[in-house]
């Protein structure tokens, strides 16, 4: 039996609402997953992730691997317990964050050759050693240890690269040491080749029977949105049915909608994070930089449809006095709210789809999100 479940409550044309079941529990979808790169989803407490009804989050292979090491986690009980979250955990493999590491990276069949971002050493990580660390971090879902070649890679490239994919999942299932619970997620690659796309999803779902779901890898990676548009609507409903699904490193609230509209599940991005760290927000009425002086003496909230703790509490010339400071707090209360909108904005959907008016949800949404009143 494996270990994470998926069960359909209702479609609204293409768009599912769902629930997934983990051994940490369960998951309402669509859902946003933040980002916790270092067992930390930067300068939010697991106490204020549970506030904002974050159910799941990432943790990363490559960077806990690097810092305090798998093994040093694993000694703590694993991630859940050295990092005091008590909810599901999904862990990438690792392939992608080495991959952006460009010139200081060689693949081969084995696996790949790096260099750590923080001293240079020299490491390796194949598709054992990503499970095997996976493993010792204790995930509810492992990622395949996959290659993510840029959006605009050859043809010729890609083809090979997704072979090559397809025989490292195939490696990551025989790893496994906890196959009865840690679930394991397929990727799908291919770019933006709908044929390479679905050799790729060919491939993998002859070994569906090891697989706890599939993710759309490869996007978002540089190619034009249009190509990103057109190969999530050509393959996401191609993706088992009864199994969850994941599309990786998307988190812009336009592209989200899109790809629920198109059946996705679940999704990630540290962008929301990184911007609100930078001072710039989600509104309904799209982004805002909170450090424009025009904000020095706005007395409105950072998003006026907002019922965050933020947003119930403190005033834009207040938070942007923070942001012009350098006061750690500016950071801490642009990260929760945006947070907090990305995952309002899934539940949202989810309401909808559940209402059969996702596509009317969907229009709204875009109409004001696009007017830039702010
Ligand atoms: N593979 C893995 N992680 C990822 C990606 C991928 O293709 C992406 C691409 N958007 C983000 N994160 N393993
Ligand atoms: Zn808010």
């Amino acid at each position: 039996m494996l270990p994470v479940k998926y069960k359909l409550e209702k479609k609204d044309g293409k768009a599912r609402a769902g629930e997934i079941n983990t051994p940490h529990g369960n998951i309402k979808t669509p859902v946003f997953m933040p980002v916790g790169t270092q067992a930390t989803v930067k300068t939010m407490t697991p106490e204020e992730l549970e506030k904002i009804n974050a159910e799941i989050i990432l943790g990363n292979t490559y960077h806990l691997y690097l810092r305090p090491t798998d093994e040093i986690v694993a000694k703590f009980g694993g991630l859940h317990k050295f990092m005091n979250w008590n909810k599901p955990i999904l862990t990438d493999s690792g392939g992608f964050q080495v991959f952006s590491l460009g010139a200081l990276r060689k693949i081969t069949e084995e696996g790949v050759n790096f260099r750590s971002h923080i001293d240079g050493s020299k490491h390796f990580i194949s598709p054992e050693k990503s499970i095997s660390i996976q493993n010792n971090l204790g995930s509810d879902i492992m990622m395949a240890f996959d290659e993510c070649p840029p959006g605009l890679a050859d043809r010729e490239y890609m083809k090979d690269s997704l072979e090559r994919t397809t025989r490292w999942a195939k490696r990551c299932i025989k790893a496994n040491k906890n196959p009865d619970r840690q679930g394991l997620f397929a990727i799908v690659q291919g770019g933006i080749y709908e044929d390479l796309r679905d050799q790729s999803l060919n491939e993998l779902t002859e070994m569906d029977d090891h697989f706890s779901g599939y993710a759309i890898g490869g996007l978002a990676v540089g190619e034009p949105r249009e190509d990103m548009y057109r190969i999530l609507d050509y393959i996401t409903p191609k993706l088992p049915e009864e199994k969850p699904r994941y599309l990786m490193g998307v988190g812009e609230p336009l592209d989200m909608l899109e790809a629920v509209a198109n059946g996705v599940d679940m999704m990630d991005c540290v962008q929301p994070s990184r911007i609100g760290r930078h001072g710039t927000v989600f509104t309904k009425y799209g982004r805002l930089v909170i450090k424009n002086a025009s904000y020095s003496e706005d007395t409105r909230p950072l998003d006026e449809d907002c019922d965050c703790y933020v947003c119930k509490n403190y005033t834009r010339g207040y938070i942007r006095h923070l942001f012009k400071t350098g006061e750690i707090l500016g950071q801490r209360l642009a990260t929760y709210h945006n947070l907090y909108f990305l995952i309002k904005m899934m539940n949202n959907a989810r309401e909808a789809i559940l209402n059969n008016n996702f596509y009317e949800f969907k229009k709204e949404f875009e109409n004001n999100y696009t007017q830039g009143k702010k």
